[in-house]
Protein backbone atom coordinates (compact mmCIF):
# COMPACT_ATOMS: atom_id res chain seq x y z
CA UNK A 1 0.00 0.00 0.00
CA UNK A 2 1.50 3.58 -0.78
CA UNK A 3 2.39 5.50 2.24
CA UNK A 4 -0.28 7.72 1.61
CA UNK A 5 -3.19 5.48 1.32
CA UNK A 6 -2.46 3.88 4.96
CA UNK A 7 -4.99 5.02 7.45
CA UNK A 8 -4.30 7.85 9.97
CA UNK A 9 -4.52 5.62 13.52
CA UNK A 10 -3.70 8.15 15.68
CA UNK A 11 -5.79 8.97 18.35
CA UNK A 12 -6.20 12.89 17.81
CA UNK A 13 -7.61 12.37 14.27
CA UNK A 14 -11.19 13.49 14.74
CA UNK A 15 -12.47 11.52 12.05
CA UNK A 16 -11.80 8.06 13.71
CA UNK A 17 -14.23 8.67 15.94
CA UNK A 18 -17.22 7.89 14.37
CA UNK A 19 -19.67 9.38 17.45
CA UNK A 20 -18.29 12.70 16.72
CA UNK A 21 -20.60 15.54 16.27
CA UNK A 22 -22.21 16.00 12.88
CA UNK A 23 -20.20 19.45 11.60
CA UNK A 24 -23.03 22.28 11.81
CA UNK A 25 -22.22 26.22 12.37
CA UNK A 26 -22.70 25.51 16.33
CA UNK A 27 -20.43 22.44 16.49
CA UNK A 28 -17.79 22.40 14.22
CA UNK A 29 -14.83 20.45 13.99
CA UNK A 30 -12.55 22.53 12.55
CA UNK A 31 -12.94 26.06 14.06
CA UNK A 32 -13.81 28.84 12.22
CA UNK A 33 -11.47 31.87 11.77
CA UNK A 34 -12.88 34.72 13.18
CA UNK A 35 -11.85 38.52 12.07
CA UNK A 36 -11.59 41.13 14.38
CA UNK A 37 -13.51 43.73 11.86
CA UNK A 38 -16.53 41.11 11.50
CA UNK A 39 -17.02 40.88 15.10
CA UNK A 40 -16.46 44.69 15.65
CA UNK A 41 -19.20 44.82 13.12
CA UNK A 42 -21.56 42.80 14.41
CA UNK A 43 -20.72 44.09 17.96
CA UNK A 44 -22.01 47.81 16.86
CA UNK A 45 -25.42 46.13 15.04
CA UNK A 46 -27.00 45.70 18.64
CA UNK A 47 -25.89 49.26 19.45
CA UNK A 48 -27.60 52.77 18.78
CA UNK A 49 -25.52 55.94 20.49
CA UNK A 50 -24.01 54.26 23.44
CA UNK A 51 -20.52 55.28 24.22
CA UNK A 52 -17.51 52.67 22.64
CA UNK A 53 -13.84 52.65 23.60
CA UNK A 54 -11.19 50.60 21.61
CA UNK A 55 -7.91 50.07 22.70
CA UNK A 56 -4.58 51.29 21.30
CA UNK A 57 -4.54 50.21 17.58
CA UNK A 58 -5.92 47.61 15.69
CA UNK A 59 -9.12 47.69 18.04
CA UNK A 60 -9.53 51.34 17.84
CA UNK A 61 -8.41 50.68 13.77
CA UNK A 62 -11.41 48.23 13.45
CA UNK A 63 -13.81 50.31 15.16
CA UNK A 64 -13.02 52.93 12.89
CA UNK A 65 -13.59 50.95 10.10
CA UNK A 66 -17.30 48.97 11.15
CA UNK A 67 -18.03 52.63 11.63
CA UNK A 68 -16.36 56.02 12.49
CA UNK A 69 -19.38 57.54 15.15
CA UNK A 70 -18.34 60.32 17.72
CA UNK A 71 -19.43 58.04 20.82
CA UNK A 72 -16.36 55.97 20.26
CA UNK A 73 -13.14 56.90 21.51
CA UNK A 74 -10.08 55.68 20.18
CA UNK A 75 -7.34 54.95 23.08
CA UNK A 76 -3.99 55.49 22.09
CA UNK A 77 -0.34 54.93 23.72
CA UNK A 78 -1.52 52.99 26.28
CA UNK A 79 -2.31 49.13 26.51
CA UNK A 80 -4.76 48.27 28.47
CA UNK A 81 -6.41 51.19 29.53
CA UNK A 82 -9.94 51.02 27.34
CA UNK A 83 -11.12 48.80 30.35
CA UNK A 84 -10.46 51.27 32.82
CA UNK A 85 -11.68 54.21 30.90
CA UNK A 86 -15.02 52.50 29.84
CA UNK A 87 -15.65 50.93 33.61
CA UNK A 88 -15.24 55.37 34.80
CA UNK A 89 -17.52 56.01 32.41
CA UNK A 90 -20.00 53.19 33.18
CA UNK A 91 -19.90 54.08 36.65
CA UNK A 92 -21.02 57.89 35.85
CA UNK A 93 -23.33 56.87 33.44
CA UNK A 94 -25.36 53.41 35.00
CA UNK A 95 -27.69 53.95 32.73
CA UNK A 96 -25.69 53.59 29.70
CA UNK A 97 -25.03 50.40 28.07
CA UNK A 98 -21.02 51.12 27.61
CA UNK A 99 -18.87 48.71 25.53
CA UNK A 100 -14.96 48.21 25.35
CA UNK A 101 -13.01 46.47 22.82
CA UNK A 102 -9.55 44.98 23.37
CA UNK A 103 -6.62 43.36 22.42
CA UNK A 104 -5.63 40.39 24.49
CA UNK A 105 -2.10 41.84 24.74
CA UNK A 106 -3.61 44.74 26.05
CA UNK A 107 -5.83 43.13 28.33
CA UNK A 108 -2.87 41.01 29.47
CA UNK A 109 -0.27 44.19 30.49
CA UNK A 110 -3.51 45.43 32.62
CA UNK A 111 -4.88 42.56 35.00
CA UNK A 112 -5.95 44.49 37.18
CA UNK A 113 -8.86 46.17 35.67
CA UNK A 114 -10.82 43.03 35.45
CA UNK A 115 -10.37 43.02 39.16
CA UNK A 116 -11.58 46.60 39.62
CA UNK A 117 -14.61 46.04 37.06
CA UNK A 118 -15.36 42.71 39.07
CA UNK A 119 -15.60 44.92 42.20
CA UNK A 120 -17.23 47.92 41.28
CA UNK A 121 -19.95 46.31 39.32
CA UNK A 122 -21.05 48.54 36.78
CA UNK A 123 -24.67 48.04 35.96
CA UNK A 124 -24.00 47.36 32.09
CA UNK A 125 -20.83 47.16 30.78
CA UNK A 126 -19.03 44.81 28.21
CA UNK A 127 -15.47 44.15 27.38
CA UNK A 128 -14.78 41.97 24.25
CA UNK A 129 -11.58 41.18 24.27
CA UNK A 130 -9.95 39.96 20.54
CA UNK A 131 -7.70 37.34 21.60
CA UNK A 132 -5.21 36.91 18.11
CA UNK A 133 -2.31 35.06 20.16
CA UNK A 134 0.10 38.12 19.13
CA UNK A 135 1.04 41.67 19.66
CA UNK A 136 0.32 42.39 16.02
CA UNK A 137 0.72 46.03 15.73
CA UNK A 138 4.24 45.67 16.61
CA UNK A 139 4.87 42.65 14.39
CA UNK A 140 2.96 39.63 15.96
CA UNK A 141 5.23 38.36 18.83
CA UNK A 142 3.64 35.82 20.79
CA UNK A 143 1.73 36.92 23.98
CA UNK A 144 1.30 35.28 26.89
CA UNK A 145 -2.22 34.19 25.45
CA UNK A 146 -0.50 31.07 24.38
CA UNK A 147 -0.53 29.93 27.79
CA UNK A 148 -2.49 32.06 29.81
CA UNK A 149 -6.67 31.39 30.01
CA UNK A 150 -8.06 34.89 29.75
CA UNK A 151 -11.68 33.85 30.52
CA UNK A 152 -10.57 31.64 33.26
CA UNK A 153 -8.68 34.88 34.90
CA UNK A 154 -11.83 36.86 34.05
CA UNK A 155 -14.22 34.22 36.12
CA UNK A 156 -11.61 34.53 38.77
CA UNK A 157 -11.54 38.17 39.09
CA UNK A 158 -15.25 38.12 39.72
CA UNK A 159 -16.61 39.14 36.43
CA UNK A 160 -20.22 37.78 36.78
CA UNK A 161 -20.77 37.16 33.19
CA UNK A 162 -17.93 35.61 30.95
CA UNK A 163 -18.25 34.15 27.77
CA UNK A 164 -15.79 32.11 25.45
CA UNK A 165 -17.42 31.63 22.15
CA UNK A 166 -15.63 29.82 19.37
CA UNK A 167 -17.63 30.00 16.35
CA UNK A 168 -19.42 33.40 14.66
CA UNK A 169 -23.27 32.47 16.27
CA UNK A 170 -22.23 31.85 19.63
CA UNK A 171 -20.41 35.58 19.79
CA UNK A 172 -23.81 36.74 18.31
CA UNK A 173 -25.41 34.71 21.32
CA UNK A 174 -22.74 36.19 23.68
CA UNK A 175 -23.56 39.57 22.99
CA UNK A 176 -26.97 39.62 23.05
CA UNK A 177 -26.77 38.01 26.35
CA UNK A 178 -24.26 40.23 27.69
CA UNK A 179 -25.57 43.47 26.64
CA UNK A 180 -29.35 42.46 28.23
CA UNK A 181 -27.25 41.11 31.43
CA UNK A 182 -27.29 43.74 34.22
CA UNK A 183 -23.52 43.59 35.80
CA UNK A 184 -20.09 43.67 33.63
CA UNK A 185 -19.49 40.97 31.29
CA UNK A 186 -16.71 39.54 29.28
CA UNK A 187 -16.24 38.21 26.08
CA UNK A 188 -13.20 36.76 25.79
CA UNK A 189 -12.70 35.64 21.69
CA UNK A 190 -10.31 33.95 19.83
CA UNK A 191 -9.59 35.62 16.62
CA UNK A 192 -6.74 35.48 13.47
CA UNK A 193 -3.72 37.39 13.63
CA UNK A 194 -3.33 40.27 12.00
CA UNK A 195 -3.31 44.34 11.37
CA UNK A 196 -6.83 46.59 10.59
CA UNK A 197 -6.51 47.61 6.81
CA UNK A 198 -7.96 51.04 7.91
CA UNK A 199 -6.00 53.67 9.92
CA UNK A 200 -8.14 56.34 11.55
CA UNK A 201 -6.04 59.83 11.78
CA UNK A 202 -7.60 61.60 15.05
CA UNK A 203 -5.01 62.78 17.66
CA UNK A 204 -5.73 62.63 21.26
CA UNK A 205 -7.21 66.25 21.58
CA UNK A 206 -9.25 66.06 18.56
CA UNK A 207 -10.81 62.04 20.06
CA UNK A 208 -11.33 63.90 23.31
CA UNK A 209 -13.53 66.77 21.83
CA UNK A 210 -15.37 64.81 19.74
CA UNK A 211 -16.07 62.08 22.26
CA UNK A 212 -17.45 64.21 24.67
CA UNK A 213 -19.69 66.15 22.12
CA UNK A 214 -20.76 62.92 20.99
CA UNK A 215 -21.87 61.85 24.40
CA UNK A 216 -23.46 64.38 25.27
CA UNK A 217 -27.01 63.96 26.19
C1 LIG B 1 3.59 49.75 27.79
C2 LIG B 1 3.63 49.56 26.30
N1 LIG B 1 4.44 48.63 25.76
C3 LIG B 1 4.49 48.46 24.42
C4 LIG B 1 3.72 49.25 23.62
C5 LIG B 1 3.80 49.07 22.10
N2 LIG B 1 2.58 48.45 21.61
C6 LIG B 1 1.60 49.18 21.07
S1 LIG B 1 0.31 48.24 20.55
C7 LIG B 1 1.07 46.83 21.02
C8 LIG B 1 0.41 45.50 20.80
C9 LIG B 1 -0.96 45.40 21.38
O1 LIG B 1 -1.34 44.05 21.37
P1 LIG B 1 -2.86 43.65 21.50
O2 LIG B 1 -3.51 44.44 22.55
O3 LIG B 1 -2.94 42.17 21.62
O4 LIG B 1 -3.50 44.13 20.13
P2 LIG B 1 -3.14 43.63 18.64
O5 LIG B 1 -2.04 44.51 18.14
O6 LIG B 1 -2.78 42.20 18.70
O7 LIG B 1 -4.41 43.86 17.89
C10 LIG B 1 2.32 47.09 21.60
C11 LIG B 1 3.25 46.07 22.10
C12 LIG B 1 2.89 50.23 24.23
N3 LIG B 1 2.11 51.05 23.51
N4 LIG B 1 2.86 50.36 25.55
MG1 LIG C 1 -3.30 40.77 20.23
Amino acid sequence: MDKDDEPITSPDYPFNDLNRPFPSAENELVPEAMERLDLTRRVLAHLTDEAVFAGIGNAGFDLFAAADRPQNFYMLGSMGLASSLGLGYALARPDERVVVLEGEGSVLMNLGSLATIARMRPARCLLVIMDNGTYALTGSQQTAAAVADIAAIARGAGIPQVYAPTTVAAFERAVVDALNTSGPAVIVVKIADGNGALRHGWDAVQIKHRFLAGVTR
